[in-house]
């Protein structure tokens, strides 16, 4: 049993919901913070079998491309963006890349539900 943690953008998060709903997984979507740009984000918890995890990776991957802000770019759609922009003003690159998914996969040694 292996369990995927995968830190995705918020905006690919209802989306990667079904996807992964549809193929027959079932997730556990979080609401997270980055700790970085300090903006919200969705962390999802997914307990499938070892030899599921490439089939999830690639929903992952198809579902949730990565994507550039830059510094302009910050005062669109990206409210939280904005002021966590503004929070780091000092430190923010010009370009920030996030991930489409930052992705862990986890051995689990047991699971069970009641
Ligand atoms: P944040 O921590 O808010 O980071 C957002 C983006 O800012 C990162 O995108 C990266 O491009 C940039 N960044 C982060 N820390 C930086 C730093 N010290 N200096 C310069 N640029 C920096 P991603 O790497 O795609 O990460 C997206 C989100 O995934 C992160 O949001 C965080 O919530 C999570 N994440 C990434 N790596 C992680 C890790 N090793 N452990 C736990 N969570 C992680």
């Amino acid at each position: 049993m292996k369990l995927v943690v995968a830190v995705v953008r918020d905006e690919t998060a209802q989306a990667l919901c079904d996807n992964l709903s549809k193929s027959g997984f079932q997730a556990t979507k979080l609401a997270s913070t980055g700790g970085f740009l300090k903006a919200g984000n969705s962390t999802f918890l997914i307990g499938l079998k070892a030899t599921e995890v490439p089939q999830v990776l690639e929903i992952i991957k198809q579902t949730c491309p990565s994507h550039k802000v830059l510094k302009g770019d910050l005062t669109l759609s990206e409210g939280s963006l904005k002021s966590a922009a503004s929070d780091h003003n000092r430190h923010l690159p010009n370009e920030v890349v996030l991930g489409g998914a930052t992705v862990f996969v986890l051995d689990v040694e047991q699971t069970m539900k009641f």
